[in-house]
């Protein structure tokens, strides 16, 4: 196996970091890229850096992620930079580049690798967040689609291509079914047949598009709740970050996607089914945090249909996790046999929930 202190080495030597490489942690959260905080020390004192190894499966041209990655998080810094921010630093992430210009280096194992900074006194939340992180977290997604509302989306590489397609979700997790490769679809016959009950919400927001309603705009695509690095004194969010699959994408699966993470009652990958719901309450702080900083930017119908986002963004996860899980669990990170079927189980879960409390959600929806 390669040695990571090696690695880290070079890594610190190629990118000209300060200080000398004394060690690293390793960041457990996150399905798809591996993450670490490297450290170093030197005359200036001690520094650390947050380097990560990309998945070249997921991501299959690491150049494309960089090169978005850079143009926004520029975008953002110019844009906060003229409303006066003072914190910078923190409130933005920087990529760090070697001498030559490069951006990711390939250790001799065929890995690619990349150096950000790494916000001093920050934090993030995995657990259930409280009521006020809640809150913070939808201003942190809202501010950022904000910060990108003038960004022109077709210049962005689509990083994952069909990433939140929906329909097409729907479709690749029919081929699972029917390719069957790991032997294990008569194991999940009752999923299935729930998945194509509700195989029709699939298209909600693509036909809204079509019929001029909603628009196409820069979004995040992964609105985890730990996403978003809090002050660590204060539990103010400072910045947003994991901006590998920032493309064009409708406001609704940015919100959904953030409030089936964090408003569920448990983990992503709870066994006992009778501890996973959707905390109303909690809905409702993310949107009092995300819905005030897009006035004027999003259309009614946008800010309407955000609840449906949940539905959506839920359905979708559980047919990309019970396919991974058909497939052989080629896809996700995965920590034992059935931990695929476990997170499809609990996202499937979640959305009867959510279909049940959707009157509730967009009676409440309508305060904002
Ligand atoms: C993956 O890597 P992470 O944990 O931020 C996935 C998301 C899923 C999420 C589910 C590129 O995100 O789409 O919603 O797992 N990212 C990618 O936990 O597929
Ligand atoms: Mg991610």
């Amino acid at each position: 196996m390669l040695s990571l202190n090696k690695t880290f080495e070079e890594i610190c030597q190629a990118f000209r970091l300060k200080g000398e490489f004394f060690g690293y942690n390793v960041i457990k959260s996150g399905n798809i890229n591996d993450t670490y905080t490297v450290h170093t020390d030197g005359l200036e004192g001690g520094r650390t850096y947050l380097v990560q190894r990309i998945n070249h499966n997921v991501f299959l041209s690491p150049e494309k992620i960089i090169s978005n990655v850079c143009r926004i998080t520029e975008h953002i810094r110019l844009r906060m930079l003229a409303e006066g921010e003072r914190d910078i630093k923190r409130r933005v992430l920087k990529m760090y580049h070697t001498p030559e210009g490069e951006y990711i280096y390939r250790s001799e194992d065929g890995s690619y690798w990349r150096v950000i900074s790494f916000i001093t006194n920050s934090c993030t939340f995995n657990s259930r967040p409280t009521a006020k992180i809640m809150q913070n977290a939808g201003k942190a997604f809202g501010e950022f689609q904000k910060n990108l509302s003038d960004f022109d989306a077709s210049t962005l590489y689509e990083t994952i291509p069909h990433f939140h397609d929906t329909v097409k979700r729907f479709e690749d997790f029919e081929k699972a079914v029917s390719e069957n490769k790991a032997g294990r679809a008569d194991t999940v016959k009752e999923e299935i047949a729930y998945l194509r009950s509700m195989a029709h919400y699939a298209s909600f927001f693509r036909d809204l598009a079509s019929e001029g309603k909603i628009k196409l705009r820069v979004t995040h695509n992964d609105t985890k709740c730990n996403n978003v690095m809090f002050d660590a004194s204060t539990g103010e969010p400072l910045a947003v970050i994991d901006l590998d699959t920032v493309m064009p994408g409708y406001a609704a699966y940015d919100f959904g996607d953030a409030v089936r993470f964090a408003a569920n009652t448990a983990a992503e990958d709870e066994k006992d089914l009778s501890l996973v719901s959707f905390d109303l309450d909690m809905f409702t702080r993310f949107a009092s945090g995300f819905v005030p900083e897009l006035y004027g930017y999003l259309s009614e119908e946008e800010i309407n249909t955000l609840p449906m986002g949940a539905l959506v963004v839920a359905l979708e996860l559980s047919s990309r996790f019970l396919a991974d899980y058909l497939n052989g669990d080629t896809y996700f990170k995965t920590a034992y046999d059935t931990h695929n079927l476990v997170r499809a189980r609990c996202q499937m879960h979640l959305a009867k929930d959510m279909e049940n409390k959707m009157d509730e959600m967009n009676r409440i929806m309508k305060q904002f």
